[in-house]
Order: C-alpha cells, then sequence, then structure tokens
C-alpha cells in the first residue's frame, strides 16, 4: 500500500541518549538496545471512518519513540498495516451503502492526509490485510501444521492453550481476558471451542462479504493474524517495538504474539510492547462505534493549526488516559502564538541545557510533557529579555521540530 510522504527532518548536531520504554509485559521501563536499525511495528487503522484524536495521540506517541531513536543514531524500520477487511469496516460500508473498498481507500487517504498534516513519520511499509492474506495464510498453515489449529462449523480457530507463554504479554487474569475479549471483537460464548479465548484464524466465506480461496476453504483471515503475518514478513523475529492503544494489549497483541510463537518457538514476537493511553471525550474512549468523536480532517478544516494540535497531544504523557476538550486546544493555539515570534528572534536565552533536557526527557519514556515544559522555560527566560546567545532561537526551532515534530 502506498505510504504517506515524509516530512524533512533536521539533523541535530548533538545525539540523543538511548532510548528507554515503559514494557507492558514487565511493567517496567527498560533501555531499547537495537541491533542494527531499530525495528518498530504500530498497529495501523480500520478504515471505517475518520482519524479521530485517539488515533492521533497513538500515532504521535510512537512518532516520538521514531523520532528519538532516529536523534540516538539509529535507523528505523517502521512497519504499519491498515486493517482493510475485517467486521467493523464491512458493517459500516453495509450500513452506510458503500462499497467496502472504496470506504477503506477513502478512509485510508484521509488518514494520511492527517498524519501528513501532524508531520508524523510514514512507516517504510505500509501494508494492508487484504494485499497480506497470502501471508497470512503462510502463517495459519504453519500453526495447523503445528497442531494449533481445530475447527468449529468450518471457522478455523487457534488453540491458546499451544502457547505455552499464552498470557505473558498482558499478565491479565483469565476473568478480565474473558471480559475483554467479549468486548473487543471476540467470541467467548460460541458453541463447539476448545477454550473460551480460543481466536479466529480463519473465517469461513460468509453471505454478502468478501472472500478469497485458501487451503482452509474460501473465507478471510481473522484480525490477530494479520499482524503476525506483516509484522514477521517485515520486521522478523524479536523486534524491538510493537505498539499500539492500550485497547488492544489483550487480546490482539497477545494472540498476535502467541501466533508468531506457536510458528516460530525459539523466538519472542517483540522485545518490548509499548501501550498509548485512552484519549476520552464527553466521559468515554472516543471511540468510532460509541460516535464521541473530534476528528483531526474536521478541524484542519476548520483552519485549526495542525502544529496546535499536535502541541495538544505532547501535552499529555502518552501513557495516561485522558480527556479532549476544545479548551486544551485554544491553550495550545495561544502558545503558539508566543512562541513563534520568540523563535524568530535573533538571540535568545542559552540553547544548551535545553537541547539536553529535551533529548533526555524523549529518551525516557517519551515524556514529551516534560521536552514541552523544557521548551517552554526557554521561550519564558527569553520573553522576560534574556538575550544573551546569538544564535539559541533557531536552535530551539531546530530542536522542536526533530524531537517534537512542532515545525513553527
Ligand atoms: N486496526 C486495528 C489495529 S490492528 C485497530 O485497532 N484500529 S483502530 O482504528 O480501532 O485503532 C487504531 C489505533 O488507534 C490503535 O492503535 C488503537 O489502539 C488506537 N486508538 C483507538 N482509539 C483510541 C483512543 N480513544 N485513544 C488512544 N488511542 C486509540
Ligand atoms: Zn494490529
Amino acid at each position: 500500500m502506498r505510504t504517506w510522504s515524509a516530512p524533512a527532518v533536521p539533523s541535530l548536531s548533538v545525539a540523543g541518549p538511548s532510548v528507554s520504554l515503559f514494557d507492558t509485559t514487565t511493567g517496567e521501563v527498560v533501555e531499547t538496545r537495537p541491533d542494527g536499525a531499530a525495528r518498530l511495528y504500530v498497529c495501523g487503522i480500520t478504515p471505517y471512518d475518520a482519524t479521530h484524536m485517539g488515533h492521533a495521540a497513538t500515532y504521535v506517541a510512537f512518532d516520538l519513540l521514531n523520532r528519538a531513536w532516529r536523534n540516538a543514531g539509529h535507523d528505523v524500520v517502521y512497519v504499519q498495516n491498515v486493517t482493510d477487511v475485517d467486521d467493523p469496516l464491512l458493517e459500516r460500508a453495509t450500513k452506510v451503502h458503500v462499497d467496502w473498498q472504496e470506504l477503506a481507500e477513502r478512509e485510508t487517504q484521509l488518514f494520511r492526509d492527517d498524519m501528513e498534516a501532524l508531520r508524523v513519520l510514514p512507516p517504510e511499509h505500509y501494508v494492508g490485510a487484504v494485499e497480506s492474506i497470502p501471508l497470512a495464510i503462510a502463517l495459519i498453515a504453519k500453526l495447523q501444521a503445528a497442531g494449533a489449529t481445530y475447527t468449529v462449523d468450518g471457522d478455523l480457530y487457534f488453540s491458546v492453550t499451544a502457547d505455552a507463554t499464552f498470557g505473558e504479554v498482558s499478565r491479565l487474569d483469565r476473568d478480565t481476558m474473558l471480559a475483554l475479549f467479549g468486548e473487543r471483537g471476540g467470541d467467548p460464548d460460541r458453541d463447539g471451542k476448545k477454550d473460551p479465548l480460543d481466536c479466529v484464524l480463519w473465517l469461513s466465506e460468509r453471505p454478502d462479504e468478501p472472500s478469497w480461496d485458501s487451503p482452509f476453504g474460501r473465507g478471510r483471515p481473522g484480525w490477530h493474524i494479520e499482524c503476525s503475518a506483516i509484522a514477521l514478513e517485515h520486521l522478523g523475529h524479536a523486534f524491538d517495538v510493537q505498539a499500539g492503544g492500550n485497547d488492544l494489549v489483550f487480546p490482539h497483541h497477545e494472540m498476535s504474539a502467541g501466533h508468531a510463537q506457536v510458528a516460530h518457538p525459539a523466538a519472542r514476537f517483540a522485545q518490548v510492547y509499548s501501550h498509548a493511553g485512552m484519549v476520552g471525550y464527553d466521559g468515554e474512549k472516543m471511540s468510532k462505534s460509541k460516535g464521541n468523536l473530534v476528528f483531526v480532517s474536521a478541524l484542519r478544516n476548520s483552519e485549526v493549526d495542525p502544529m496546535a494540535i499536535r502541541l495538544t497531544l505532547l501535552r499529555k504523557h502518552y501513557r495516561s488516559d485522558w480527556e479532549w476538550t476544545d479548551d486544551l486546544l485554544w491553550d495550545a493555539v495561544d502558545t503558539l502564538d508566543v512562541w513563534r515570534p520568540l523563535l524568530a528572534l535573533e538571540a535568545g536565552a542559552p540553547a544548551g541545557p535545553v537541547v539536553d533536557a529535551v533529548l533526555t526527557a524523549l529518551a525516557n519514556d517519551l515524556d514529551a510533557p516534560t521536552a514541552v515544559a523544557a521548551a517552554q522555560a526557554w521561550m519564558d527566560a527569553t520573553d522576560s529579555g534574556d538575550r544573551t546567545e546569538p544564535g539559541s532561537p533557531a536552535i530551539i526551532r531546530t530542536l522542536l521540530d526533530a524531537t517534537l515534530g512542532l515545525d513553527l
């Protein structure tokens, strides 16, 4: 699939420190240790509606990781999927009487435009579920050969007991797993399953739904196998970071890891699992199914500065759950009105300590709020008349662009 265009990223004269990240599987902040290029997989959108602030927050969060690695001197191989065939997309297409492929293409393009406006670095491999069906089929065949599958009325299931490490990604108790599985696309109550948590690998053909030929009959792949297959193909095993919002911890990331690890027991799927908090609006998680949405494209269409949207997101720590309010956005708009003229000055407060503070904060579990506070302190000092360092505004401007993705 076509990716989106990359914004220019200026290089810094100082290298950033090695990057640490909170790992969901251990509950600790761990140092990432890329061996050669850093390998990142971030779960992509299901393109049945426009990009909302929750999506934007998650992609901006992992854009900080991408930038922090680059600033630390690593090349980054970044892979993202598009779930361009799945139940919610097909259901929406039926409801609004649009061809499912047209809907997916339209919303994917809107997402690309939103990501470009927000200056999110594009993945090197932007990969659709549909185009990856041969990969999914090959991986399912490995699971079948490993004895990890069985059928229920023609649908092929993954047996979670085949994965000796099942539960190690999310570390949740069984009752919580069962509840989340039911809420997030699973079918714990279906008759004929060996374990209520077993998930679909290949769904047999349904009337009026798209389907493809496979050794398991005509049908389409389940959701979790899509990300396992795409990640393994483009990143290999034990890649550095598997990421997404924390609504994906279970079942999605647990199952994707399970599929990959049963097919290739010698290696872990990913080394670190990193999850962004949920952005809420009007008291609930912002979600397409609830309809309580603030769209990036709607704000762009009403001439809101995308950098103000980005700053609003950066002011919250990526792991916290928070509520979007319009006041947060207007506050960011006002902030940038103050920042821009200061960054255009010939001289300002000393830049060196700010460069260190920003790089250190971001390498420490992507602490953007601390980085933004360090930038604000420089703005305050410069605004109150500290113009002791010629050229420092240009250095800060470059710093904000390279690390936080703020082009001011
Ligand atoms: N296609 C799957 C992943 S393979 C999917 O979850 N798509 S999605 O469109 O529902 O979400 C896209 C990304 O945005 C996921 O990483 C998800 O965790 C994240 N996300 C969804 N809603 C929110 C929210 N309210 N706040 C923060 N992140 C969110
Ligand atoms: Zn995924």
